[in-house]
């Protein structure tokens, strides 16, 4: 009874895994195990000898019951002490950086020039950017042999074979929109249109696709004295210093007077800065806007009359931010940005690269 309590034990004490520790509990208390047996042996003793083994091996399975037991919660507790180890963490490691985005300066300075605009009691107008032939150019004092049409380099879209109509065109200004306004609102005016504009154009300065703002102000006495005071207004909320303005005689077919408007500047070390020096940087045109144009809209001339301005977003956000190229704005390649102090555009690395 001895040799089989001491093999039983040390074999339990030796398994290797959880499976080994079942395999010796079917071979020791299974059906056919040895001590399941032995049990079995009982029936055929005699009384005095049963009295003796039957307390004695009942004991022994109790015995082996319970080193089963104990051998299966050490076993556990080596593997999960494995476990822990293989899956250690070091929760002390700094977290990986993600760099927040923010809007595009283009986005930003739109909402600025409009928030400046909003101070001055303008609403805001907006309308489609694929735009009819009329909106686009009749309403606006440009037919179709002007020259103005052909200088547009305008993108056309296709008309069906056999359509004859005009094809409508993506807009060159956000001026159609004011057309829009004054059709469904009339006068009196004072309205701001910013929005993309596209043109055939392609180098340093001109991208196919750029940013426009435009002004429109209607009522009974308005002049050129309130375009001034409107525009100086604004440079100077925008660029954050008082800024003084330059008029000069231009031309467009939307405006009878025309003026180009230049602001001051100066020109140090290859940068522009606005608002001191001697030298002028031309920045928007403006005018009083032609009577074929408020007729157009439906604005009688005889009673209303206004002044009109446009202007691009991407310059003077360049003006502002000191940036060379326009298209570092719509470039894939965000390294110019980041340069420029728009650190934030990248956009967050999956890779929590910094
Ligand atoms: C209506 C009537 C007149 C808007 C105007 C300009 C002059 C102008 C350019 C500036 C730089 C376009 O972005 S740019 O290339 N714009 O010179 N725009 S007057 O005149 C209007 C607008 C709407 C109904």
């Amino acid at each position: 009874m001895n040799d089989l309590r001491g093999g039983w034990l040390e074999r339990i004490a030796e398994a290797a895994d959880e499976a080994a520790l079942e395999e010796l509990r079917v071979a020791a208390l299974g059906k056919k195990g040895e001590i399941s047996l032995k049990m079995r042996e009982l029936g055929r003793m005699t009384p005095e000898e049963r009295q003796v083994a039957g307390p004695a091996l009942n004991a022994l399975k109790d015995e082996v019951n319970s080193a089963l037991a104990a051998k299966k919660a050490a076993l556990g507790d080596a593997a999960l002490e494995e476990r822990l180890r293989g899956e250690w963490l070091d929760v002390t490691l700094p977290g990986r950086h993600r760099r927040a985005g923010t809007i595009h300066p283009v986005s930003q300075v739109m909402e600025e020039v409009t928030a400046i605009f909003a101070d001055m009691g303008f609403a805001v107008a907006e309308g489609p950017q694929i735009e009819t032939d009329w909106y686009n150019f009749d309403a606006l004092n440009i037919p179709g042999h002007h020259p103005a049409r052909a200088e547009m380099d305008t993108f056309y879209t296709h008309r069906a074979p056999g359509d004859n109509r005009p094809p409508h065109v993506l807009r060159t200004h956000t001026s159609p929109v004011q057309i829009r306004h004054m059709e469904a609102h009339g006068a009196p005016v004072r309205v701001i249109a910013p929005g993309r504009v596209y043109r055939a154009d392609y180098d340093q300065t001109h991208t196919p696709m750029f940013h426009q703002v435009e002004g429109l102000v209607i009522d009974r006495d308005i002049s050129m004295a309130n375009l001034k005071w409107v525009l100086e207004e604004f440079f100077t909320a925008y660029f954050g210093t008082s800024v003084k303005t330059r008029f000069r005689a231009s031309h467009f077919p939307f405006t009878e007077p025309s003026a180009e408007v230049d602001i001051q500047c100066s020109w140090e070390g290859g940068t522009v800065k606005v608002g001191e020096g001697d030298d002028w940087l031309e920045v928007l045109g403006s005018g009083m806007v032609h009577p074929h144009v408020l007729r157009s809209a439906g604005v009688d001339p005889d009673d209303w009359q206004g002044f009109a301005f446009g202007m691009g977003i991407d310059r003077i956000a360049m003006l502002k931010y000191g940036i060379p190229d326009l298209r570092a704005f719509f470039d894939s390649d965000l390294r110019w940005l980041r340069h420029y102090g728009f650190a934030a555009l990248e956009v967050p690395s999956v890779h929590g690269g910094v």
